[in-house]
């Protein structure tokens, strides 16, 4: 093994492949209606079958769930609803022991208000916690700025015991951590050596580069409040603050590292990621789960040129110290099929191979959020009380309570953005409430899995599933898949996306026809590899994917 291909340093986590667990949607083991780990644990098999190198798991943590965990009470202990420390460590052990990597959500931008760091933080304005958080008096003009909620609504929380105000980016449960205390950081450090200490293997970063604020909190410019993410990403500390972890935690540690960089811009993204600068290792960058949102944020159509430009861009802004992601879903968009392929009966199969080709063949990290291999679609909503995400709820209350929306739009937009899609029970029998529970499931199961679950994927040679497993297996047969150079062939052509992966010793060819037509292009050849079509004929039929070496 030589140490760079084509000029890339060679890592474990460049050639890796992760897949995403949502833990209170992906198995109940004991009837409650809630995923657990005792659930992922006895589907470990399932996973090691999909041939994934390392598990990205969503908080797991002590949290009164304002937002699924995201709200996080108690760094060092597990959610009662998803077991204990020791199963945590039993699925750590068993993930090894099929050389399956774990790594965990960090999330500590912002804790719960029912932390007990908040607890004191809140009791008295000499509380030695005070400074753990970003307090405001109250002088009398409202909020101390015009900051917004990522979530809705003002980002400042009147606080009855000292009459003071806290800040709060995301929900009024998620009060944002004073990341200019050092004692902050040093209880950041602390807990992630006490997992690192566990044998986890690395950390995704939760909104990472909203953990520097800008001095003296200036207000946003009416320019800025349609997309705060970018001036909440671009405090003058993050860089610091990322060396001083690096340093201080992650270093004696083998570990992977990729932060969330919500409102972290294609220029910045080198800063965050370039090897020689010791941040992070990996960013989800937003670009193309964007490709569908206005300047407000609302859902707009998006068109096949734009999306491909995104790759290219990128690829050209990152030399060969920085290193991509390639993601098309998380717990936080809707389903890849019915977002980027077809969801219709008659392509939902082949369009969701053709994706499958895609992340799997970008250049980059490729991270598969949980369902997607089994082609899981966005869940019919037709009524908000179907609805479980507070940012939903927020919504509502601001655009159909005020008046400015009618019910009818508003629910018919959720259909394209709800995080809800993803967050629907896995699929995994035909059985009643898809396998995933034996009680009630704490959010519907999408009544679609009868014919789309996990039963029937893996008894099926041809289904959904073996394809993704088939393409990760070709990743780690062709190095030009990894680590080769990227060119679109195709990119103004409104149908096709073809590309080459290119290394000293290969060529691969990638032809992706996004649309349920049959196109011709003029496109080298060579041998045929693999696609989600059994036979070659010269034209691309309907969402058909190939893979050619040259
Ligand atoms: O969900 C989003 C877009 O689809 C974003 O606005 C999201 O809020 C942003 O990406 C930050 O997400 C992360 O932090 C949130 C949490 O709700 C998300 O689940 C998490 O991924 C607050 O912790
Ligand atoms: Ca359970």
């Amino acid at each position: 093994m030589t140490d760079t291909l084509n000029g890339y340093t060679r890592r474990w986590w460049k050639e890796a492949v992760v897949y995403q667990i949502y833990p209170r949607s992906f198995r109940d083991s004991n009837g409650d209606g809630i995923g657990d780990l005792r659930g992922i644990l006895a589907q470990v098999p399932y996973i090691k079958g999909l041939g994934v190198d390392v598990v990205w798991l969503s908080p797991h943590f002590d949290s009164p769930n304002a937002d699924n965990g995201y709200d996080i009470r108690d760094y060092r202990k597990v959610m009662a609803e998803f077991g204990t420390m020791s199963d945590f460590d039993d699925l750590l052990g068993a993930l090894h022991a099929e050389g399956i990597r774990l790594i965990i959500d960090l999330v500590v931008n912002h804790s719960s208000d029912e932390h007990v760091w908040f607890a004191e933080s809140r009791k008295s304005r000499d509380n030695p916690y005070r400074d753990y958080y970003i307090w405001r008096p109250d002088t009398g003009n409202g909020s101390p700025n015009n900051f917004t909620s990522i979530f809705t609504g003002s980002a400042w929380q009147k606080d009855a015991a000292t009459g003071d105000y806290y800040l709060h980016l995301f929900a009024v449960k998620q009060p944002d951590l004073n990341w200019d205390n050092p004692a902050v950081r040093h209880e950041v450090h602390d807990l992630m050596r006490f997992w690192l200490d566990k044998g986890v293997d690395g950390f995704r970063m939760d909104v990472i580069p909203f953990i520097s604020k800008r001095p003296g909190l200036p207000d946003l410019t009416e320019a800025q409040r349609a997309k705060p993410q970018f001036v909440y990403s671009d405090g003058p500390k993050v860089h610091d603050y990322l060396q001083e972890m690096r340093r201080e935690a992650l270093k004696p540690y083998d570990t992977m590292t990729v932060g969330e960089a919500f409102g972290v811009t294609l220029d910045q993204t080198p800063l965050f990621v370039d090897d020689r600068r010791g941040e992070l290792d990996m960013i989800f960058q937003f670009d193309v789960v964007e490709i569908d949102r206005d300047a407000n944020g609302r859902w707009t159509p998006w068109r096949l040129a734009d999306f491909k430009a995104i790759f290219s861009r990128h690829d050209a802004a990152l030399d060969a110290h920085c290193w991509p992601t390639v993601f098309f879903s998380n717990h936080d968009n809707p389903r890849i099929v019915s977002r980027y392929g077809d969801d219709r009966p008659q392509w939902r199969e082949r369009s969701a191979k053709l994706m499958a080709t895609l992340l799997l063949t970008l250049k980059g990290t490729p991270f598969i959020y949980q369902g997607d291999e089994l082609g899981m679609t966005n869940y019919p909503f037709t009524d908000i009380a179907q609805f479980d995400d507070l940012w939903v709820k927020g919504q509502w209350r601001e655009q159909v309570d005020s008046g400015q929306v009618s019910a009818a739009d508003f629910i018919q937009s959720q259909m394209k953005i709800s995080r809800d899609h993803a967050r629907t029970p896995m699929q995994w029998t035909a059985e009643p409430n898809g396998g995933f529970t034996t009680g009630k499931p704490w959010l519907m199961v999408n009544p679609n899995t009868d014919e789309i679950n996990a039963a029937r994927a893996v008894a099926d040679p041809s289904s959904i599933y073996h394809y993704y497993a088939a393409l990760i297996a070709l990743r780690r047969k062709h190095p030009a898949l990894v680590y080769g150079s990227y060119q679109d062939l195709l990119p103004d052509h409104a149908q096709v996306f073809a590309y080459t992966r290119t290394t000293d010793d290969e060529t691969m060819l990638i032809a992706l026809n996004f649309s349920d037509e049959d196109v011709t292009v003029d496109l080298p050849r060579g041998t045929w590899i693999t696609g989600n079509y059994s036979d070659e004929v010269p034209a691309l039929r309907g969402w058909e994917a190939r893979v050619y070496k040259l």
